[in-house]
């Protein structure tokens, strides 16, 4: 019996270093939010983040066409570890009809911008970002 509780300890326990779970949240998890862009919106259209949380976006077009998510001031503020899926210039992401592509950034200052679709924002598609 002590044995076997032992056994289980050191299962768990091994090295000294105890491994049980534990309900802290692991802030090198980044957050996912999907954010679907289709013919013509965003959903959600209002985005909201917080100040030092690592994100995972996932962009995902649905629609016929292709769409962007534009927004420069935003893409300016946040510190991207996927910089390679910006346009040159940096202001906006591309997605031509079911591609996907991740955003993984930390924000690191609060703020309010503005989203569009650089192409359908004449038809509506716009959006609103706030990190807080
Ligand atoms: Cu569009």
């Amino acid at each position: 019996m002590r044995g076997s509780l032992m056994a289980l300890l050191a299962l768990h326990c091994g090295a000294g270093v105890c491994t049980l779970p534990v309900t802290v949240a692991d802030r090198s998890v980044p957050e996912d939010v999907t954010v679907v862009l289709s013919d013509y919106r965003f959903s959600p259209d209002h985005l909201v983040f917080r100040r030092g949380v690592p994100y995972r976006v996932l962009l995902v077009n649905r629609g016929k066409e292709l769409h962007e998510f534009t927004a420069p001031a935003f893409l300016q503020a946040i510190t991207l570890d996927t910089p390679e899926i910006l346009v040159p210039g940096g202001g906006e992401v591309v997605l031509g009809p079911g591609e996907r592509k991740a955003l993984l950034f930390i924000a690191a200052a609060a703020g309010r911008y503005p989203l569009s679709c650089a192409d359908h924002d004449w038809a509506g598609m716009t959006g609103d970002i706030a990190v807080e």
